[in-house]
């Protein structure tokens, strides 16, 4: 699997150096001092990596993160780790209080969610495991899986459009993106809250590259009250500040639904489970449809050709063109005519897709004013988002483009090194370096 050209091979050999180095005892931390516990899409993108060179410990991350999971199926976005110290990361597990409400698990979890990539990571590791290792992991994965997919239908579903609604930026992953300037002028930034807590982030990366402290003051504000509501749903779609469908977050859900539904056909195909077949996998694949019919009716704008959130509390769909609606190319069941729009969007001005002269797919359109060169979600490139459009490309034919991307990838880390992302025009890198999902999704791009 080991890549024979001698750039790639010392790439591969870098990318297990680092996440080796960020490996704690039974799963990843995405980068050793800003990030120091386990985050929930990050291990999914981490375990799809760790296939190609430990898969054993590609099965461990997920299932240490599932130890994490709620009664009611959420997986929240945080399992923190209890020997790393209370206020090593902002806001940690005193601020989250998870333990004090029933129905949480044993591990200090934060409350909220992050977009569900965990099916199609399990899916690709169990292809990797055979005998006996592959039948405990499909048989320990599915039960969590299940309940996450379920936890999504029934209680962040919007009745209004058929799709999730995320309550808190964080939920997104895509945490400052200009897709949540609007719904969160609705919340009030109240600095006083910047000096009740402290703010770890800002320890180990250049504040320039990080959310603002107005940003940090609504983001906690957000979190107090829900937090405040015992985590309780039915509150939060009725009254939450901050209630948006976000375009990605609905994609990889649908495409979760259909790993979900291959992954049980895995199972009943090698007598894993008692599950009859059809019910299961026929339900997870309707799923998936019914998502991107609501997609493309909800968040589609024929103007921009690409996807937009919606703010759910205006009813607004949001101008910003984020690389957030473009992810849906992944999903299988999109019309031609859209898929042709997205790749023409992400390759047109605003995203220079494919022209030689940005790096990766930007975070957001390069010719808006609130794009910037190297504010977090905020314009810089992430090798996440651009191995998810890489995704989407190969699954509709375009595998010329998905082979410039991936390319200009591999010398984009060969020279900047593993780092968490990056400015699209020069290249440097930004934010904490050694990232785990950059290294591990590198691997995965090298390995294909
Ligand atoms: C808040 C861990 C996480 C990623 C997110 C990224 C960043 C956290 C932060 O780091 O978010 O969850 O402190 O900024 O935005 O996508 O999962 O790598």
């Amino acid at each position: 699997m080991k890549p024979i050209d001698p750039l790639e091979h010392a790439l591969w050999s870098r990318c297990v150096r680092v996440l080796a180095a960020n490996w704690r005892s039974g799963s990843t931390v995405p980068a050793g001092r800003l990030y120091p516990h386990q985050w929930s899409w990050d291990s999914a993108f981490i375990a799809i990596g760790l296939r190609h060179w430990a898969p054993g410990r590609a099965a461990q991350e997920l299932r240490s993160l599932v130890g994490g999971q709620w009664d009611d199926g959420r997986v929240p976005h945080i399992v923190f780790n209890p020997r790393v110290a209370d206020d090593a990361y902002f806001p940690g597990p005193a601020f989250w209080r998870t333990g004090f409400r029933a129905g949480t698990p044993p591990v200090e979890t934060s409350g909220i969610v992050q977009p569900p990539v965990h099916a199609v990571a399990a899916l690709r590791v169990a292809a990797k495991l055979s005998g006996e290792a592959r039948a405990r992991f499909v048989r320990s994965m599915l039960p969590h899986l299940l309940a996450q997919s379920d936890y999504l239908h029934r209680r962040r579903l919007d009745p209004g459009t058929g799709l999730v609604v995320i309550l808190h930026p964080w939920e997104s992953g895509l945490d400052n993106s200009p897709a949540w300037d609007e719904p969160l002028v609705a919340v009030p930034a109240d600095p006083a809250l910047l000096t009740t807590y402290t703010r770890r982030d800002l320890d180990h990366a250049d504040a320039a590259d990080r959310p603002t402290g107005e940003d940090y003051a609504r983001y906690i504000r957000l979190a107090l009250a829900y937090r405040d509501h015992s985590y309780d749903d039915a509150w939060a779609l009725r009254s939450a500040e901050f209630c948006v469908a976000d375009p990605a977050f609905n994609a990889l859900w649908a495409w979760s639904e259909l790993a979900l539904a291959d992954l049980i056909s895995l199972a009943v195909t090698e007598g894993l489970t008692n599950r009859p077949a059809e019910s299961g996998i026929a339900e997870h694949r309707r799923a998936a449809r019914q998502i991107t019919v609501a997609l493309v009716e909800r968040l589609w704008s024929h103007e921009s050709g690409m996807f937009h959130a919606l703010d759910v509390r205006s009813g607004r769909l949001q101008p910003a063109r984020t690389v957030g609606g473009l992810i849906p190319l992944l999903l299988p069941d999109l019309p031609r005519r859209i898929v042709d729009d997205l790749v023409e969007a992400a390759c047109g001005d605003a995203f220079a897709v494919g022209s030689g002269t940005v790096h990766g797919v930007p975070s957001h359109d390069l010719t808006a004013e609130t794009f910037t060169a190297r504010r977090y979600w905020r314009g810089p490139a992430w090798v996440n988002t651009t191995w998810l459009f890489i995704q989407g490309l190969r699954l509709h034919g375009r595998d010329r483009l998905a082979r410039a991307l991936r390319d200009d990838l591999v010398r984009l880390t060969s020279g900047s090194g593993l780092c968490e992302y990056f400015d699209v025009h020069s290249g440097a890198g930004h934010g904490s370096k050694d990232f785990s999902w950059t290294a591990a999704l590198m691997l995965d791009l090298l390995a294909s």
